[in-house]
């Protein structure tokens, strides 16, 4: 089995010659002013979690975008600043962005064009020209600031998500065999229906293909992927090898899916903080008796959060006798909020909760608590422990962690997981109760059936897919891309 040790140990042993480089947006420490001093917060998610040990033992540079308010207090002139604060082990080079570069990059072409196009949950991609020129040029910053630090050394470079399709073609042209590359996609790639409405989508696909890796979380995305290959450029596919050649150059494609530090979570969700936490919600919630039914994700269109509330309010008149009974609980942290698709989900939200809690709610109790807040690691352990049901119901996701969480937190081996069936975690977790979220009858019928589930039927459930997180964990994720990374040679 993977663990942190073992990934640490191949790093160890195989990667010392060379540099490794992580690029990612979001940055693994951020440095914020709290009451007056400079305080270093380690970021959350699987990718930091995983990659953070790594570059701890191999000494190499993550790059990032430096957004953290007090991020510039830190770092020398070339924005650079050694990092974690109590043990220096590794460089973390923050790239500056302009509010226009931030605009257009990040919020416009990265958020309002490709996160639509990839999810195809019907949110209309807006592909705006001044957008495209954002995001071309930041990715040329970061290649700029990668060659920089690479200067004549060789280096594997691994990186993150949709932020970066022109950035491998970037980085190959200024540093040749200099550098091997790997990129994970963490959303899904659609099918070649949906993607072909990119007007940009020939650069796209041709910035991806310079990498030597590129990595999907489940064996579906990399079929879309290549099939979208197939269908708009010149290049050959291997289905053997499950590869790309164009021009010369070979991009292998494969499944990795992302998961959590299983035995990490499962240790912490014991401890008394964790207990204290779940004290405490209870407690602000008012919940007593009742059956919890809980959701938990960033606000966005994807995850299906109006579909879940109108699956409660259907659960409600079908099953009047749940009145008083149950509670769901629905925290969610703000996000992209200078988007207006955002901010009208954010409305509709609260509308809908209003609405529905108005048409069942008797006495003081009320259906839904809608909390929009950021938990900490030991609130989110706390939170999940509460519930009786977890409930994800994404029209459309990558992976989805929270499903992965809530299972490694349950040591009880309690609580029932309802998932929808296009999340990529559906793979993995069959023993869930999956939906279609886009079914309301379906899915108010799953919620009815999660709470009547027996209490050894949800056990012998949770126990096999806690086994399976358990192996599959994210340091396996993590260990195997490397791995096969190390399997490319460099050229002279
Ligand atoms: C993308 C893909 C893929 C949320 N609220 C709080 C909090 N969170 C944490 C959760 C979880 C993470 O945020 C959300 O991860 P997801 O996987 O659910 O979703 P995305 O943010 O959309 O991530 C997705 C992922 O990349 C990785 O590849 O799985 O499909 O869309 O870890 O716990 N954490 C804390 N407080 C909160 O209030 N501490």
């Amino acid at each position: 089995m993977w663990t942190r040790k073992s990934l640490q140990q191949l790093i160890k042993e195989k990667l010392s010659d060379y540099l490794f480089i992580v690029v990612s947006n979001r940055q693994p420490y951020v440095h914020i002013f709290k009451k007056g001093n400079i305080e270093c917060q380690r970021g959350a998610g699987g990718v930091i979690t995983a990659l953070d040990p790594v570059m701890q033992v191999c000494d190499g540079i993550w790059v990032a975008y430096g957004n953290g308010e007090a991020d510039r207090k830190v770092t020398d002139a070339q924005g650079k600043v050694r990092v974690p604060p109590q043990n220096p082990a590794y460089t973390l080079k923050r790239i500056w962005l302009t509010r226009a570069e931030e605009e257009g990059y990040y919020y416009g072409y990265s958020n309002e064009a490709l996160w639509p196009l990839c999810h195809t949950v019907f949110q209309r991609p807006i592909f705006n020209d001044e957008d495209w020129q954002y995001y071309i040029k930041v990715n040329q910053k970061f290649a700029e600031a990668v060659a920089q630090e690479i200067g004549g050394k060789k280096a594997f470079v691994f990186i993150q998500d949709y932020h970066f399709t022109l950035l491998p073609k970037f980085l190959k042209e200024l540093l040749g065999n200099q550098v091997i590359l790997a990129h994970f996609w963490h959303i899904p790639w659609p099918s070649y229906e949906a993607f072909r409405i990119c007007p940009q989508r020939k650069e796209i696909l041709e910035g991806l293909l310079f990498n030597d890796l590129l990595g999907f979380h489940i064996r579906y995305h990399c079929d879309n992927f290549l099939e979208t290959v197939d269908r708009e450029l010149e290049a050959k596919i291997d289905r053997e090898r499950f590869s790309v050649i164009k021009q010369g150059h070979e991009t292998i494609i494969r499944p990795y899916p992302i998961s959590v530090d299983f035995e990490g979570i499962n240790d912490i969700a014991q401890s008394n903080k964790v207990k204290e936490a779940e004290i405490n919600l209870r407690q602000e919630f008012g919940l007593t008796n009742h059956k919890v039914l809980l959701g938990l994700d960033r606000i966005d269109y994807t995850k299906g959060i109006p579909e879940r509330i109108s699956a409660i309010d259907l659960l409600l008149k079908v099953h009047p006798e749940l009145k008083q009974k149950i509670v769901f609980v629905q925290m969610g942290e703000l996000s992209r909020l200078h988007i207006s698709k955002y901010k009208a989900l954010n409305d509709e939200l609260n509308a809908l909760v209003e609405e529905i809690n108005w048409k069942h709610q008797e006495q003081d109790w009320k259906p839904i608590i809608l909390v929009r807040r950021h938990l900490s690691f030991y609130e989110l352990l706390g939170f999940y422990k509460m519930g009786d049901v977890c409930i994800v119901s994404s029209l459309h996701d990558g992976m989805n962690l929270v499903a992965k969480e809530f299972l490694s937190s349950r040591f009880d081996e309690k609580g029932v997981l309802v998932l929808s069936q296009f999340t990529g975690a559906s793979r993995e977790l069959t023993d869930a109760i999956l939906i279609n979220p886009y079914d309301l009858q379906q899915f108010a019928e799953a919620l009815w059936q999660a709470l009547i589930l027996p209490e050894d039927e949800v056990k012998r459930r949770n126990s096999k897919m806690r086994s399976i997180i358990q192996q599959n964990n994210i340091y396996r994720w993590a260990g195997k891309i490397i791995s096969e990374l190390l399997k490319f040679e460099f050229k002279e």
